[in-house]
């Protein structure tokens, strides 16, 4: 299939000229830089709409099993880089601007992030997507399209607050708005029975419709023609929509009422930690089962008539439980719809599931109370209800009358507030349930869903998280990607990364140690710009760059952190000048968003501010210590950030993080980590060596005994004169940090700051005595980006392709 559009510089520039004056209506001959990114934009999607058809077109004739990927979050960050990079023409286009008189970085800087998500699993999806175009695979994304994405996040006198991030204002080049792909939602009604041919039937008969419209968002693979697509649906007020209103003559009030039908998906909910049973919540659920549904049924039917074959052309993943109602929702059709006898249709519905879950909080796990999902969707909440009775028959059947173990396991809990257990749905209804770790799985088998392993343990699997290294290297650190491309004397790491550890048998080279630590360098120095520019603090580059970027939780311990920066300037402070020549420079950067009503959360975002006023006011430190807080950290902020760390901590309670894919961001790219053995940093340390990072703190295994212990388990005498300091009001705030300072209290640290200190401040200590040794540094850094390759997304989709889905590449022919 030959390209129509062609990438030769004067084709380019012409098309960027032609979208600047004919699709953004700027005179061609005077235009700024975010026209400019406008006209490039508009350019690259006709290029990748061009590749989308061709693969749609191949997908179709072929007809292979597809995967359809469910999620309410997709943190894409931004596309036109990605793009440029992935369909092989970065080069060409930054020449066609420089012909035009701009530069490519300057231009590219004009995007604003596609913010759909949270933190780590909506990221997890956006490089999921990459590997899943790149590798081939006949696979379709399916999301919302929130008006509003994750909040923007100001700092103001050290405190956050939150403003609406109302990404669209500006236009959004990306998406393809498809007016005629737009389906019927219905909610609330009532159900009825009705006789058909002597049989009765369930009949739903919902009050209130509205319409879903498809937005679609090409993501184009490296080095492939494929480019798949990315679904994601708008709420729009339905035609169907309270006529009678009109018809009562109360015009205005209609059309208010009508408009209430979008915000369905105006907003993203912010908080990443537990499920609280809102209306609107469950309404965007099912909005986006119900929606994504019809269009992948519709899909079937076009070259399908028989639903016995769906298993065997259609995947279901369900990322994490917020997409679960599509069990419910399946069965629903099946029975209601297409009148299948119900054992049939659970054979058919519990082949085509898989089910992801990310977390290893009880808390988490989505509970939908009774009443809440009876009134909006009654039929869903009969068809869970049998659901459940035949399950609970089953492991009667199974484990006799056990009650305990039977409540435990049920879809449904009783209680003060009766509720459904989306996570218990979906095990029982998937054929496969994957943890994101080999800890993470462990975790699950032996607390979380510990009944439901023991009785079905073949179910219970587990695949390695990934990131891509498309965005993560050669995106965000081009100057990297060269430099490895050079020495491996080819680029076949950006599809192969199992070539990065080749990598291992230069690792002595004092040349590439020189060109290593060069890059690092200049990355570095980008960095010190940009926090320069955010916060007027000048730092220097020979300082470690010490990093600690993520979405602020306690069990994420930033609070370890800052309270060890207290330390290190204590000790600074009480050091005689003589040994102060020997303390290692250090710039720590500390970024993250706590959820708008997470309180401890945003204290400690306060306590950093404070300590950093502190501290980088102190003239007597100078250089060896300055603390920086980055704001409104978000994915083009992780990519200016991670090329430019010495130093990445991950530093989670162990048992706590269910993986963690921030480290292996750093990992590709060279930086050293500091780490509790949690999550993934425990096959990280299998890849890597635990030699080549700074491990500390108690094992999984070792956490809850140390819980039982509880105030008897006494702090050291260094955290407690720390903790002291904030109580005190060494900083200010002292009536604001005491809520904080009390978590601490001998007996109360849950997440275990005291205990693990000590440990704490040896593994830097250790950081610092390697850091003062560069060749050693950069020694450990090789070998780190040469272990990554086991963390590459890709390896994470074939996997998933091979031992969950079921499907197999299809590739467009270029
Ligand atoms: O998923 C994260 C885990 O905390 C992290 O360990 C893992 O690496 C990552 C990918 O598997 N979980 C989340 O990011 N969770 C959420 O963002 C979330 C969003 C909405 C919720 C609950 C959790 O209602």
């Amino acid at each position: 299939m030959d390209a129509f559009l062609k990438n030769d510089s004067f084709s380019l520039q012409k098309d960027i000229l032609d979208h600047v004056e004919y699709t953004v209506a700027r005179s061609r001959f005077i235009f700024d830089d975010f026209e400019a990114y406008q006209g490039l934009s508009y350019s690259v999607r006709d290029r990748l709409i061009e590749r989308w058809h061709d693969t749609h077109r191949y997908f179709k004739k072929k007809d292979p099993k597809r995967l359809y990927f469910l999620s309410l979050e997709f943190l894409m960050g931004r596309s036109l880089s990605n793009s440029v990079i992935n369909l092989g023409i970065r080069d060409q286009y930054a020449d066609a601007l420089n012909q035009l008189g701009f530069e490519f970085e300057v231009v590219a800087e004009q995007e604003g992030d596609a913010a759909l998500g949270n933190g780590g699993l909506a990221r997890l999806c956006a490089c999921q997507m990459d590997s899943l175009a790149t590798l081939d695979y006949p696979a379709w994304g399916y999301g919302l399209r929130y008006q509003y994405g994750l909040f923007r996040q100001i700092i103001l006198d050290g405190f956050q607050l939150e403003e609406p991030d109302y990404w669209l204002n500006f236009g959004n080049p990306w998406e393809i708005e498809r007016v005629h792909v737009s389906y019927p939602v219905k909610f609330y009604g009532t159900v009825e029975e009705e006789g058909i041919q002597g049989q009765t039937i369930k009949v739903w008969i919902p009050g209130e419709t509205v319409e879903a419209v498809a937005y679609d968002n090409p993501i184009p693979g490296y080095g492939t023609r494929n480019a798949i697509n990315l679904r994601l649906w708008a709420a729009k007020p339905s035609d169907q929509y309270d006529m009678e209103s009109y018809n009562t003559g109360d015009y205005i009030n209609a059309i208010m009422d009508r408009q209430k039908a979008e915000t369905i998906s105006n907003v993203l909910y912010p908080d990443d930690r537990s499920y609280q049973g809102k209306e609107l919540r469950l309404k965007q659920h099912y909005f986006f089962v119900s929606a994504s549904l019809q269009d992948i049924i519709r899909r079937f039917r076009d070259d399908h008539n028989n639903f016995d074959e769906f298993p065997e052309k259609v995947a279901l993943q369900i990322n994490d439980t917020h997409p679960s109602l599509a069990i419910a929702e399946v069965m629903r059709v099946l029975v209601d719809e297409e009148h299948l006898d119900w054992s049939r249709a659970w054979d058919i519905t519990s082949r085509v599931f898989s089910f992801t879950t990310h977390t290893v909080h009880v808390e988490a796990l989505e509970k939908i109370p009774v009443d809440l999902l009876g009134n909006l969707l009654p039929r869903h909440l009969q068809i869970i209800y049998e659901i459940n009775y035949k399950f609970m028959e089953e492991l009667k059947s199974m484990i006799g009358q056990d009650y305990d173990r039977l409540s435990r396991m049920s879809i449904v809990e009783e209680g003060a507030v009766k509720s459904i257990r989306m996570a218990n749905l979906s095990i029982v209804c998937c054929q496969i349930v994957n943890g994101v770790s080999k800890v993470h799985l462990d975790l699950l088998k032996e607390r979380v869903f510990k009944d439901f392993y023991e009785l079905w343990p073949q179910k219970f699997q587990y695949k390695t998280n990934g990131v891509t290294q498309r965005r993560w290297v050669v995106v965000s650190n081009p100057n990297l990607s060269s430099l490895i491309s050079k020495w491996l004397g080819t680029e076949s790491w950006i599809r192969n990364v199992d070539l990065l550890a080749g990598l291992r048998q230069h690792v002595s080279d004092p040349d590439l140690q020189r060109e290593w630590k060069m890059v690092k360098k200049v990355n570095k120095a980008r960095l010190a710009e940009y926090i320069e520019t955010l916060s007027g603090i000048k730092v220097s580059l020979d300082a470690m760059f010490d990093v600690q970027i993520k979405r602020i939780h306690e069990y994420k311990r930033q609070l370890l952190n800052i309270l060890g920066i207290i330390h290190r300037y204590d000790c600074i402070k009480n050091m005689e000048t003589s040994d102060r020549r020997k303390v290692v420079p250090r710039v720590c950067i500390i970024g993250g968003k706590a959820a708008p009503g997470y309180d401890i959360a945003k204290k400690i975002i306060k306590l950093c501010h404070v300590v950093a006023e502190k501290i980088n006011n102190d003239a007597d430190i100078g250089d060896l210590l300055k603390l920086v807080f980055i704001p409104d950290y978000n994915v083009s902020v992780a990519e200016l950030v991670i090329p430019g760390s010495d130093l990445s901590q991950h530093l989670s309670t162990a048992g706590h993080e269910a993986s963690g894919t921030g480290s292996m961001k750093f990992l590709m790219n060279g930086c050293l980590l500091l780490a509790t053995a949690d999550g993934a940093i425990v096959e990280i340390m299998e890849e890597v060596g635990a030699d080549n990072m700074f491990l500390f703190g108690a094992k999984v295994n070792e956490v809850p005994a140390l819980r039982e212990k509880g105030a008897s388990l006494k702090a050291p005498l260094q955290f407690l004169r720390v903790v002291r300091m904030v109580r005190d009001g060494y900083f200010g705030f002292k009536d604001y940090f005491k809520s904080l300072c009390d978590t601490l209290e001998d007996g109360k640290d849950f997440y275990l700051l005291g205990y693990d200190f000590a440990s704490y401040l040896e593994a830097q200590a250790a950081a610092d005595r390697t850091f003062v040794d560069p060749e050693k540094w950069i020694h450990m850094s090789i070998l780190s980006t040469a272990g990554s390759g086991k963390f590459s997304s890709d390896k994470t989709i074939e996997e998933y392709a091979k031992h969950t889905w079921g499907i197999e590449p299809c590739k467009c022919p270029f």
